[in-house]
């Protein structure tokens, strides 16, 4: 589809002479898609308008922090559909695919962004979609509430690691200032979204390192997460946000690899990379996303995924 590239203050015209908004995301939602819907939910609300946020699954204990105070607005069909932080529509989930080709807007930052909306406000080197929801909030003349500022934080904080990440911007620290000034208690938040783990996901990691795995004289770790560990453990899918982070975590490692087994049957794969290209050789694979983080989902047994992705980063890393 062709889609008409806009800015945020086109986003924030477009979306004062809408209703009855029904704002999607992606499947498996994270903290910045969480948190981009709702902020931007909260914010139309504050105009008068009507919308509610679709998405699907159990999300992780810590999103009460910005659920709790969300009201949805009920209504029968939608007159507009806003996608955020969502690259390509069929990363929908199934509750919500039959939006896919009826998106009017999309607001996103993935490099690997493709078109299928009517409309795209694209940055891709924001490092959150949720800094580009809070500019489009400020243009639509808002005012950033607590529960507004808790949104965007999520957003913003889980998207860069909590400001660790190489994504993060001299932007992002004063957008955090005023996120702080806006009423955030930084303490509590960070406390629960990245200082606790639940026990079943304490249970998994301890499996997923009995089975880690070393290749490339220590530059590649692999770490691999199968259905049956997922029952064993309890685990919900919001257990394993950031477990790809692991393996990449390690002294040496240029290159973690995280394969999840999926429902149906494919393996998902998380590449993070410390020098290497990761969108670049996900894209080998069909998949894509961000400089140092990126996936892609491959069919085959474990073996011929590591031993295929195991080549690809070899070969970038100069090892033959
Ligand atoms: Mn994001």
């Amino acid at each position: 589809m062709e889609t008409r590239r806009i800015t945020p203050e086109d986003a924030a015209g477009t979306l004062l002479g809408a209703d009855n908004i029904l704002i999607l995301t992606h499947k498996n939602p994270d903290g910045d898609a969480i948190g981009s819907g709702i902020a931007i939910a909260q914010a139309l609300q504050q105009k008068g308008k009507h919308c509610r946020v679709a998405w699907s699954g159990e999300l992780a204990s810590f999103y009460t922090l910005i659920t709790r105070d969300y009201r949805p607005d009920a209504f029968a069909a939608p007159e507009f559909v806003l996608a955020v932080d969502l690259a390509s529509n069929r990363l929908l989930p199934n509750e919500t695919a039959k939006y896919a080709d009826c998106i009017d807007m999309v607001i996103d930052h993935h490099a690997t962004s493709v078109e299928f909306a009517k409309e795209t406000l694209l940055e891709a080197d924001a490092s959150c979609c949720a800094e580009i929801i809070h500019k489009v909030i400020t243009a639509m003349g808002c005012e950033v509430t607590t529960g507004i500022a808790n949104c965007i934080y999520v957003g913003l904080a889980t998207d860069t690691g909590c400001f660790r990440y190489s994504n993060t911007t001299a932007e992002n620290h004063i957008l955090a200032a005023e996120l702080v000034s806006r009423g955030v208690n930084i303490a509590l938040f960070n406390e629960l979204i990245f200082g606790q783990k639940s026990r079943a996901r304490i249970e998994i990691e301890r499996r997923a390192l009995a089975g880690m795995e070393f290749t490339s004289n220590g530059k590649i770790c692999i770490i691999t997460i199968t259905r049956s560990m997922l029952e064993e453990t309890n685990c919900i899918e919001s257990d394993i946000e950031g477990i790809a982070t692991i393996p990449k975590a390690i002294e040496g490692v240029e290159a973690g690899v995280t394969l999840r087994e999926q429902e149906n049957g494919n393996w998902k794969i998380s590449l993070r990379t410390a020098t290497l290209d990761a969108s670049e050789i996900c894209s080998v694979f069909g998949g894509g996303g961000h400089l140092r983080a990126a996936g892609c989902e491959c069919s085959g047994t474990p073996f011929e995924i590591k031993v295929a992705m195991v080549a690809a980063i070899n070969r970038r890393l100069g090892i033959t």
